[in-house]
C-alpha cells in the first residue's frame, strides 16, 4: 500500500493528513476554511486518493497558514508515499474544463521541484476565500511533493470555476502520473535510474 502520513505542528498551525495514493478517492476533509474544504473533497474524489486532512490553524488572522501550511504537508504526505517512485507513469497532462474555464496542467514527478502558474482571477475573492491562495497552496504543494507542475487557464471568467478547474486538473494528472505502469515491470521511469 503506497501510504503517507504527515504530522506539522507550528505556532500557525496544526496538520495531520493521511493518504492512500492507491484508494477510491474516499475523503474526510477539516481544514477550517470552508472553500478550501470544497477544494480538498474534490482533490481527492478525481485523483482517487484516499485523503484525511485536519487542520487547527489561525484562521482568525485568515486562511493564508492554513492553505499554505496545509500544501506542505499534503506534498510531503505524497512524496512518502511514492518512496522510490519505481514502476510509475510519471509524466501527465490534461485540459480540464469547468463550463467556460479551460485549464491545463501537466506534471513530471521528477523529484525536481517547480511550479509553473499561469491563472488569472477577476476576483479578490470566492466567498471568503483570497483566490491568491490558490497559487500558495500549489507552490507548497509542488515543492514538497517534489514536482515539476505546471498550471495554466487558457480562459475563464468565474473565480469558483477557475479555482475548482486548477484543482480539478492537478487531481486528474496525478491520477495518471502516480499510476504504477505494468509496462515498467516495477522500474525508475529514468535513463538515470533514480528520480
Ligand atoms: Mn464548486
Amino acid at each position: 500500500m503506497r501510504s503517507g502520513e504527515v504530522k506539522r505542528r507550528t505556532n500557525e498551525t496544526n496538520i495531520a493528513v493521511s493518504l492512500h495514493l492507491d484508494g477510491t478517492g474516499k475523503a474526510e476533509i477539516a481544514s477550517g476554511v470552508g472553500f478550501f474544504d470544497h477544494m480538498l473533497d474534490l482533490f481527492a474524489r478525481h485523483s482517487l486518493i484516499d485523503l484525511t486532512v485536519t487542520v487547527k490553524g489561525d484562521t482568525q488572522i485568515d486562511d493564508h497558514h492554513s492553505v499554505e501550511d496545509t500544501g506542505i504537508a499534503l506534498g510531503e504526505a505524497v512524496r512518502q508515499a511514492l518512496g522510490d517512485k519505481k514502476g510509475i507513469r510519471r509524466y501527465a497532462d490534461i485540459h480540464l474544463p469547468m463550463d467556460e474555464t479551460l485549464t491545463r496542467v501537466a506534471v513530471d514527478v521528477s523529484g525536481r521541484p517547480f511550479l509553473v502558474f499561469r491563472t488569472e482571477f477577476k476576483a479578490q475573492k470566492i466567498g471568503s476565500f483570497d483566490t491568491e491562495l490558490v497559487r500558495e497552496f500549489f507552490q507548497a504543494f509542488a515543492m514538497n511533493a517534489g514536482i515539476t507542475l505546471h498550471v495554466e487557464t487558457l480562459y475563464g471568467d468565474n473565480a469558483h470555476h477557475i479555482a475548482e478547474s486548477c484543482f480539478k486538473g492537478l487531481a486528474r494528472a496525478l491520477r495518471q502520473a502516480l499510476e504504477v505502469d505494468p509496462r515498467e515491470g516495477g522500474r525508475v521511469p529514468s535513463t538515470k535510474g533514480a528520480l
